[in-house]
């Protein structure tokens, strides 16, 4: 697939877009309290640091060679998205849990997801004995955590090896669980590498697991592209390109590959042609969106959702005739949307798990007959 000559980019993305402070600052602090960790752990130079970078900090993949090994603990507050609010910590490749200033209680007790990178292009049976015992004891302190082990640095491997290879750590991993009694333990497993969309696809599933309101944003995406005539929609963390909801057909790669290169394309296009609209003072309006014709009948439709995040659309063209549709079906999903996250805030700042409306309230939908 390439991309047709023509591509229009209407509109213009936020110059915000990132770390920038926030209207609603003042709950961050009652927000901080409750935001989920993410832990990265595993040996010395499987790659830990560089999949932190390149996700969430735009570094290049080769810019990893030059990254010095991690010597403490690196606390990341990534609150760049309004659902994607949450601390990843960076560890030391050589944790000692042995060493009493080790704080189980601290480092275990309010995480929420335990990401175990296994450097796949190494001998890897060291990793897999540090795997068990940090799962062991993880799980002791706190059994809500969820494992996630990256099989990293598959680009050096064929397909087949690929796939051997995760299936021979999938089987060490629970077998040496299952060995120590500990079968109510899941591990998940994903082949990545920073060379590729793979990293970003897995930390895709591994923060959606952290999102409450996954499964009404699942249902939101499913109602808007039934009704709209459309394929597939992602709905994308636009600074990390990791995709926080989709609807519930299959992901296959090209597709999320494709919608990441259009965040890229139109933040591009915003950069350079976006400045002129600087003068009129903001360049994103609820307007913003942009269209790529691909030269197989297919639709890539953006369109932003708020601040943070956007919805990135696949259908084919002859679909697109109805765009007047689509758009009103855009409209009440997006309404939908931020009484979500309404709903968030309110109960964040009361602290009342009593909020819990809000969330299924009905936005019309026009059907696509
Ligand atoms: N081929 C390949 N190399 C990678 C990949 N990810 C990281 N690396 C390389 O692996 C090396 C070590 O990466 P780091 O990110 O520093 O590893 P770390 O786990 O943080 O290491 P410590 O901080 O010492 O624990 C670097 O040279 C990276 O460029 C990958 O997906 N593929
Ligand atoms: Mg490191």
């Amino acid at each position: 697939m390439s991309f047709d000559d023509g591509f229009s980019t209407v509109g213009s993305l936020p110059k915000d877009f990132g770390y920038g402070p926030d209207d609603a600052d003042d709950l961050q602090g009652l927000l901080n309290d409750q935001k989920p960790r993410i832990l990265l752990m595993g040996l010395r130079r499987s790659g830990k640091s560089s999949i932190q970078k390149v996700v969430f900090h735009k570094m290049s993949p080769n810019e990893t060679l030059f990254l010095e090994s991690t010597n403490k603990i690196v606390k990341d507050d990534i609150s760049n998205s309004s659902f994607v609010q949450f601390q990843i910590w960076d560890f030391p490749g050589q944790i000692d849990f042995f060493d009493p200033a080790f704080d189980y209680e601290m480092i275990f007790g309010g995480c929420g997801a335990l990401v175990f990178v296994i450097d796949a292009q190494d001998d890897y049976m060291d990793a897999l004995a540090k795997l068990q015992m940090t799962v062991t004891r993880a799980y002791k302190m706190n059994p809500n955590i969820k494992f996630e082990v990256f099989v990293h640095k598959v680009d050096g491997l064929s397909d087949d090896h690929k796939i051997e290879t995760q299936r021979d750590i999938h089987q060490r991993a629970t077998d040496d669980l299952n060995d120590a009694g500990l079968d109510g333990i899941h591990l998940s497993f994903y082949l990545t590498s920073i060379y590729d969309h793979s990293i970003f696809e897995a930390f895709s599933k591994v923060v959606q697991k952290l999102i409450p309101q996954l499964a009404t944003l699942e249902n939101l995406l499913n109602i808007f592209i039934s009704n709209s005539g459309i394929e597939k929609a992602f709905l994308f963390d636009v600074v990390s390109k990791i995709y926080i909801a989709t609807d519930s057909s299959p992901v296959d790669m090209q597709s999320y590959e494709l919608c990441c290169d259009m965040i890229d394309v139109v933040i591009d296009i915003s950069c350079i042609y976006g400045l002129e609209d600087e003068n009129e003072g903001n360049a994103f309006d609820n307007q913003s969106s942009s269209v790529i014709k691909l030269n197989n009948a297919t639709i890539l439709y953006l369109r932003e959702v708020n601040k943070y995040l956007a919805l990135v659309c696949i259908l084919r063209e002859d679909n697109f005739d109805r765009q007047g549709l689509i758009d009103y079906n855009f409209h009440c999903f997006r309404q939908a949307i931020q009484d979500v996250f309404e709903v968030k805030i309110q109960s964040s700042a009361e602290k009342a798990a009593q909020a819990d409306k809000g969330a299924t309230s009905s936005h019309n939908l026009q059907e696509y007959a």
